[in-house]
């Protein structure tokens, strides 16, 4: 993996946007952030990727608030800048209700009801406001356009991306889970049940009718983080799926990382350039 250029995290010359945006479900009106590129224009279409936070955290957490954005709005400001990646689109919602959960709820039930969420209130939503490569902001425009589009997060948003892979592949074609494990067997699967939890995801995938070729998936963890136990185990078991993980799978660890938010921005670097390489 690459390091971040210490300059990216300062702010760049031609800065993209971040604003609050606001949908509907039938419960409540719920934000999440949007990142705009610096240019962003209605006339063109642009790769969509939505970012989901851990635990205890929120919707500023990947990319701060619109009025104080953080470093990490900064790295891709100047990675969009550079012509390095191309101007994509992001998105950070939040998988708590506005007033929040009770405070011995770990935050898993919430975690499994997004996918439902996002896929029939937040991208209609912000998929026929902003500019994306779905022509229409319905379920046969996302799958047509499933190619620029990606789900990721960290923790309880990387488990929140393995239940979009489970449940809405149809719509996303890049996967970002980072620091986070699968939970579909048991809590912590991929290390209390990862031969079953490997199992689990490969039927969910094929029941989708999809195959290796279909997805990639690009997971992250540092040696140190609580992590990291959890998903050795599991993604050495999902390896012996290949028909769903081959070459389309990454696992990597960055060695001395903890499970800590400054090195997820240097995961989500090398993932941009990895999954999001500006076209030449
Ligand atoms: C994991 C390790 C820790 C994981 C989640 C956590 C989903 C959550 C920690 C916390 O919220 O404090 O493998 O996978």
């Amino acid at each position: 993996m690459k390091e971040i250029p210490e300059k990216y995290r300062t702010p760049a010359e031609k800065p993209g946007t971040l604003l609050r945006f606001e949908y509907d479900t039938p419960a409540e009106r719920k934000p999440a952030n949007v990142y705009l590129p610096h240019g962003y224009s209605p006339e063109n279409r642009y790769d969509i990727i939505y970012m989901m936070h851990g635990g205890y955290d929120s919707l500023d957490t990947f990319f701060g608030s619109p009025d104080k954005p953080n470093d990490m709005k900064n790295v891709v400001d100047h990675l969009v800048g550079n012509g390095e990646i191309r101007p994509v689109i992001l998105v950070a919602p939040t998988f708590y209700p506005n007033k929040g959960l009770p405070e011995n709820d770990d935050g898993w039930d919430a975690v499994r009801a997004f996918p439902d969420e996002l896929v029939k209130y937040l991208m209609p939503a912000v998929e026929a406001k902003y500019s994306t490569y779905a022509k229409t902001a319905d379920e046969a425009g996302f799958s047509v356009s499933r190619a620029h589009r990606a789900f990721g997060g960290f923790s309880m948003g990387g488990l929140t991306t393995w239940y979009v892979m489970e449940y809405c592949l149809r719509f996303f074609e890049k996967l970002i889970p980072l620091s986070g494990d699968c939970w579909t067997a048991v809590k912590f699967g991929g290390s209390a049940k990862p031969v079953e939890t490997a199992a689990m995801l490969s039927d969910a995938i094929k029941a989708q009718g999809f195959s290796a070729k279909d997805y990639t998936v690009y997971v992250v963890t540092g040696s140190e983080d609580i992590a990291e136990k959890n998903l050795t185990p599991m993604i050495e078991c999902m390896r012996k799926h290949p028909d769903c993980f081959g070459d389309n799978l990454t696992y990597l660890i960055k060695d001395g990382a903890t499970h800590y938010m400054g090195f997820v921005e240097h995961y989500l670097y090398n993932a941009l350039l990895t999954l999001f390489p500006a076209e030449k």
